[in-house]
């Protein structure tokens, strides 16, 4: 990060510009005034907001380097102290709320809704992890036998290397980065090369609230070489991963091909999120769960619903229902308060969304496609198909499509199968049977559950978030066991009676 990053930054139409909005508060948020301005131009919403340097092998060295001479001040610092600083970037965040609005629906193309959602997640990632960090890391002295002190210690690991996509990133990126820091780690991050001016933007915020540049540096570029080198380098001393189930598997390869240390992994990845739909479940209620669940943010949420499994005998009812429902759906410019669906994020996602589409069209009976009106760019129609079974569902289409499979007979069997997908990250009930939704809750190997409700629920400190099997390692992200991960444990035990006497 340079004074040339930021100038380019300072160069850009304003969000505040765009959007005519006065900074305020988050408390006070307006949305109304955030959409009192002209129409995000197509053109300029199709190109990219921020030109950036992208790191070479030597920037990296230099980052490593860098970074490895500042983890001892760093990690040395009392854990309040930097407690403190995250605590504070958390507040000048809520502060500036309407700029990073403005800057996501920019950069990322996200609804207005969803973006101040996600930078009040930020938000409470700053504040949540930096009550986590007081409360559960430092120093605790341990019981032991007379004569003996015990101390155990939670302190950062070294350097740890956090790699983020672009479908959240400012609420992932710095939930990442701040829980690594917290913790006494310095952190070379490197964000998804869609959404480079939000990480930007926030690392310019972090080191305003007081995060030194040799504790944290921001390296732009390419999976494949940027990421991969980090990842690679023998400074590395944790990885902490959000994306693809196919990345996180070629970043485990080369961790474990290192000879320089064991470095750990968390990863967050992808899932084939299903919910199951008894025979008494509330078609109504059913059917506002499906809609958000797998049509708003465009279905780019990991956390997306995929495939509903719907009982028979109500099937039919409530596949008219959701017709109907995605029928009133407005597709359009997401900066427009009516935009229920924006556009996808970029030509390739349009491009591969739109294949698997016309493959899905072809092949599988059309139960419901919602009509666009709007020609901003990038805009897919939200569909929804009927497939025979649930083990024909065999990837994560990373845009607004549902599956649809109708079952009859044993309802633990249904749990089975959705099982056998192999993910386990979100998973919906819907019945009137209590005992049903906790046994079936019990049965499933998989990480959020949600009984009765839509999917997308992810509150820090109320949520936590996060998968099992190819959906991801754990602990969850915004939960109480999320920064012993990135913590290094150490244990003094002292022969007080030799030091006394
Ligand atoms: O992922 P990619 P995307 C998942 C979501 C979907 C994916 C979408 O389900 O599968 O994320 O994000 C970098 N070595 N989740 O398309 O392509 C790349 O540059 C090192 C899960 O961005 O995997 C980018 O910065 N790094 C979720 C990042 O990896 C590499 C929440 C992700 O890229 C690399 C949100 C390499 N070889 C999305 N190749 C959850 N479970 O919480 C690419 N990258």
């Amino acid at each position: 990060l340079d004074d040339t990053d930021s100038q380019t930054v300072e160069g850009l139409p304003l969000p505040m510009d765009l959007y005519g909005a006065q900074r305020r508060n988050s408390t006070g948020a307006d949305l109304t005034s955030l959409s009192q301005r002209a129409p995000l131009d197509a053109a300029v919403a199709s190109t990219r907001v921020l030109p950036v340097p992208l790191a070479d092998a030597a920037q990296i060295d230099v980052a490593m380097q860098t970074l490895s001479q500042g983890f001892v001040a760093w990690n040395a610092r009392p854990v309040s102290e930097r407690a403190a600083i995250i605590r504070k970037a958390g507040d000048l965040l809520d502060a500036r709320l309407p700029e990073y609005c403005g800057l996501l629906v920019r950069e990322a193309h996200k609804t207005l809704g969803d973006c101040v959602a996600e930078v009040r997640e930020a938000v409470d990632f700053c504040r949540y992890y930096a009550d986590q960090a007081e409360a559960r890391l430092g120093e605790q002295t341990l019981p032991g036998p007379t004569g003996e002190s015990n101390t155990l210690r939670l302190h950062g690991r070294g350097v740890f290397v956090c790699i983020s996509p672009w479908n959240f990133p400012l609420a992932i990126f710095a939930g990442q980065v701040v829980a690594a820091l917290v913790a006494g780690n310095t952190v070379a991050a490197k964000p998804a090369e869609q959404t480079p001016a939000v990480a930007l933007r926030m690392v310019m915020l972090l080191r305003e609230a007081g995060v030194p540049e040799d504790a944290l540096q921001l390296l732009h570029g390419a999976g494949e070489t940027v990421g991969a080198g980090l990842v690679a380098h023998p400074a590395t001393a944790g990885v902490c991963f959000t994306g693809s189930t196919q990345v996180a598997r070629i970043i485990n390869r080369t961790l474990a091909a290192k000879d320089s240390a064991i470095v750990p992994l968390i990863a967050e990845t992808g899932g084939l999120n299903a919910m199951v739909v008894d025979s008494t479940a509330l078609p109504e209620q059913v059917v506002d769960a499906v809609v958000q669940s797998a049509f708003r943010s465009a279905g780019q949420r990991c956390s997306a619903l995929r495939l509903l499994c719907v009982h028979e005998s109500i099937a039919d009812g409530v596949i008219e229902m959701i017709h109907g429902a995605m029928i009133e759906l407005q597709v359009g410019d997401p900066s427009d308060l009516a935009t229920d669906v924006g556009p996808v994020i970029d030509d390739e996602a349009f491009d591969g969304i739109r294949g698997h589409v016309q493959r899905l069209k072809r092949e599988a009976r059309l139960l419901g496609e919602t009509p666009v009106a709007s020609s901003f760019p990038r805009l897919v129609a939200p569909v929804a198909v009927e497939l025979k079974a649930i083990a024909d569902l065999k990837q994560e289409i990373f845009g607004p499509v549902l599956h649809v499979v109708r079952w009859g007979g044993d309802v633990d069997e249904v749990v089975r199968q959705i099982n056998a997908l192999g993910y386990g990250l979100t998973f919906g009930i819907q019945t009137r049977i209590d005992s049903r939704a906790q046994r079936l809750a019990r049965l499933a190997h998989i990480g959020n559950v949600y009984v009765n409700r839509n999917m997308i629920g992810a509150v820090v400190g109320v949520q936590p978030f996060g998968g099992e099997g190819l959906s991801g390692t754990g602990p969850k992200a915004g939960g109480p066991h999320y920064l012993y991960r990135f913590c290094a444990e150490q244990t003094v035990t002292i022969n007080t009676a030799a030091a006394g006497g």
